[in-house]
């Protein structure tokens, strides 16, 4: 790197927290910080183009006739699949719905997908198998405040969504929160003092948990028959695949004792009031769709779903974790939650996009599959597009992404900051970031909100739509873009009509009008609608009515661990926010958390000869991450920790593997196999090298 980006001018902007339901009037850490992120010495301001090697400030014209030149260039070569693009779930409404129009109709590729595959893919496949609709949570997320049991699975709501804990408080005093996780996890530690319980099973090994629960539920004559009757197919080969997986077998096999999964399966049938989450920690294994089919199987035979006063929810990741699932950046969708495949639905949205049906590309291929194709020849990726995504840091096999994204021949990264992945771009782009633009969101309970713009954005820098629309011009595409994110809402709204997503009633006015009346706005929300906060109370989105129950079973019951080998789970910090890219740019939280640390159990440190603070290396056969010791008692002695956030010679990923959930396509995050040796302090450089 020979460049300095030019730093932006300093803006002060107060980020306040606001009265809101789901945050309560919080903010969590980086919510609190982020005004700083705004005027990070690393903020893009040019656009920047690779020359002998290096990125080198150039002009707006300039840049996008490059990408518009080589883009046709590779297009007239191999044909469009060989240009792809990369997307994200933090992108508003307004840019994930154009930048699917855009690579669908601009570039013609199939070659889609997004960072949502990483995040939310398992839960959206079983939501969507089990209830025909994908929404997070099918009630408002207030409901839980009466809870009197929650269920938590693999979430660390503690450090990862703070303000949520408020709704915990109800099912807390009433000593039935319950945590399940590998680690006594800032969660877990809520359910000390008659909070509730911690089961800490072996990582992966929750839809065992979750098949001991159901058997016990059965067994004990607690489940609802007339539920199960009237709302629900399928019951009968979820019994039979129960059967065999009695208390203690599910004891043996997970590590979870037999007095708590009775008293776990009791006090959830105990009368109303029970609720069902799950998070990341049980959703990103190669089985993770199947796991959250299995606490769904558990939630519908105990009744829970779609009545007052109980329920089965997943807890939404990223910003727009929820609306950037909807609009059409995942390889197999169309706006308005609308499937590439349909006939009918390719004939709606061409209509509204003003096509012929026949030129939509089919359905592409998800995430970690794409990211596999990068350079390959000769029916590979050659150039990609990424949008808020950094992919190089988040990625499984992070090692393997690296050397793909150095092989194409055309990398372009649209971003704010420059990412480790934009450090790789033939072409960087900068872009407005939240603060400095109009928009919609859509949070973990169908509710769309809007995002203002609260500050003018640097001088230089552009918004994705307005980038969007002036490739797609320079490349000729059919239909009309627009760059006022109001009318690329309405546009949105209406290729949504008719969809499960439909948004088609609203508008960036009526949204306006309805937050100064203090309303909600939840899909589906149809012309002529006052929207939809609860799902499921009368029907479930298929075609019956009816949900389905789904048996599932483990994949595999033996481990293959090699003598000496722990199993990595990784996951998140308090103070830092996903790959890093934004967060390891704020001194204030690299002071809070300036190195990785590994957590390992004091008896597993002791066994290893490695003492509390010192330098560790956490390896596997695709790579190494230099890490200090963590020792502490919430550990398993089988597991060892690491934060996904740091790059480089800290990079988590480059241990974990790009093996995929066979049907959501996820990939495996939180069970990789792995040794941990102490090494000499010299041996070690404690540095970051993403940060200058
Ligand atoms: N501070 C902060 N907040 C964030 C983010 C961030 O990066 N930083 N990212 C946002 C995003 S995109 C997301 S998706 C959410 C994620 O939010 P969470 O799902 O809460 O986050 P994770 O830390 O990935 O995983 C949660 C827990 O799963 C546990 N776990 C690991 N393996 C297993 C397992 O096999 N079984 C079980 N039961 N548990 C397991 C881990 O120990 C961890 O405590 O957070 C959001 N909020
Ligand atoms: N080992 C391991 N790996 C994981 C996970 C895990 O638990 N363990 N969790 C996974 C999950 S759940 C997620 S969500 C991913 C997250 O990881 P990433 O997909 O890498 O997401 P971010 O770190 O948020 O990176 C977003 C990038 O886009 C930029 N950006 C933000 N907003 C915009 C925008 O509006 N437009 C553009 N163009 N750029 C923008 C940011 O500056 C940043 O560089 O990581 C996944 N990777
Ligand atoms: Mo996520």
């Amino acid at each position: 790197m020979t460049l300095t980006p030019t730093p932006a001018a300093a803006t002060p902007v107060a980020v306040a927290g606001r009265a809101f339901p789901t945050n309560r009037g919080g903010l969590c850490k980086k919510g609190w910080t982020s005004a700083e992120l705004l005027a990070t010495p690393g903020r893009l301001t040019t656009p920047l183009i690779r020359r002998d090697g290096a990125l080198r400030p150039a002009d707006w014209e300039e840049a996008l006739a490059l990408i518009a030149a080589r883009l046709r260039a590779i297009r007239a070569e191999d044909g469009p699949d060989a240009v792809a693009v990369f997307g994200g779930g933090g992108l508003t409404n307004e840019k994930a719905y154009l930048l699917g129009k855009f690579a669908r109709l601009a570039l013609g590729t199939s070659r889609i997908d997004y960072n949502g595959r990483f995040c939310m893919a398992s839960a959206a496949a079983a939501g969507n198998r089990a209830f025909g609709i994908d929404r997070g949570m099918p009630f408002p997320v207030t409901d839980l405040d009466d809870a009197d049991t929650i269920l938590l699975l693999g979430s660390n709501v503690a450090a990862t969504m703070p303000p949520f804990i408020g709704h915990l408080a109800g099912a807390r005093a009433a000593g039935g929160l319950i945590v399940v996780d590998p680690r006594r996890s800032q969660t877990a530690q809520l359910t000390a003092d008659g909070g509730g319980l911690h089961l800490q099973p072996a990582p992966g090994t929750d839809l065992v948990v979750l098949l001991g629960l159901t058997h016990i539920v059965l067994a004990e004559g607690l489940a609802d028959l007339d539920y199960l009757e009237m709302r629900t197919t399928g019951f009968d080969t979820v019994r039979r695949s129960v059967s065999a997986w009695w208390p203690e077998r599910v004891q043996e096999h997970t590590g979870v004792p037999v007095a708590q999964l009775r008293e776990v399966a009791r006090r959830l049938a105990r009368g109303r009031g029970s609720y069902i989450l799950t998070g990341r920690g049980v959703e990103q294994h190669v089985d993770g769709t199947d796991t959250a089919t299995a606490a769904i199987n558990l939630a519908l035979v105990l009744g829970l779903v779609g009545r007052p006063g109980s329920g089965y929810g997943t807890l939404t990741g990223q910003g727009n974790g929820q609306g950037g699932r909807e609009h059409g950046q995942k390889c197999d969708q169309l706006p308005g939650y609308r499937k590439i495949a349909d006939p009918a639905d390719r004939a709606a949205v061409a209509a509204v996009w003003g096509v012929d049906p026949g030129i939509l590309p089919g359905p592409g291929v998800p995430a970690v599959e794409l990211l596999g194709m990068l350079g390959r020849r000769p029916d590979g990726v050659r150039a990609l597009l990424v949008h808020g995504s950094n992919v190089v840091v988040s990625g499984p096999d992070a090692g393997a992404i690296r050397a793909g994204l150095e092989a194409l021949d055309l990398l372009v990264v649209c971003d704010f900051v420059l990412s480790e992945t934009a450090e790789l771009a033939d072409v960087v782009l900068p872009v407005t970031q939240w603060a400095e633009e109009e928009g919609t969101m859509t949070n973990l309970e169908g509710r769309i909100l809007r995002r203002r713009r609260a500050i003018d954005p640097p001088p230089g820098v552009r918004s994705e739509l307005e980038i969007l629309a002036d490739l797609a011009r320079r490349l000729d595409a059919p239909s009309v873009w627009p760059t006022d994110p109001a009318e690329v809402f309405d546009e949105l709204a209406r290729a949504s009509a008719g969809g499960v997503a439909d948004y088609s009633g609203l508008s960036h006015a009526l949204l306006d009008a309805q937050l100064e009346r203090g309303e909600a706005a939840h899909w589906p929300y149809p012309s002529g609608s006052s929207g939809t906060p609860r799902l499921f109370a009368d029907r479930f989105g298929h075609a019956d009515g009816r949900a389905r129950l789904v048996a599932v079973r483990p994949r595999e019951l033996t481990s293959g661990r090699a003598a000496g080998e722990l199993t990595l789970i990784t996951g998140r910090l308090l103070e830092h926010y996903q790959s890093g890219a934004q967060t390891r740019r704020v001194p204030e939280l690299v002071t809070a958390q300036p190195r990785v640390r590994a957590e390992l159990h004091p008896a597993t440190a002791a066994r290893l000869g490695i003492g509390d603070g010192e330098p560790v290396c956490v390896r596997n056969l695709r790579g190494t991450v230099e890490a200090t010791a963590l020792l502490t008692e919430g550990m398993r002695i089988d597991t060892v920790f690491l934060p996904f956030h740091f790059a480089g010679r800290h990079c988590a990923n480059v241990l974990t593997e790009a093996a995929v959930d066979p049907i959501s396509a996820m990939p495996e995050f939180k069970r990789t196999l792995v040794t941990v040796e102490a090494v000499t302090e010299g041996a070690l450089t404690a540095q970051w090298e993403a940060i200058a």
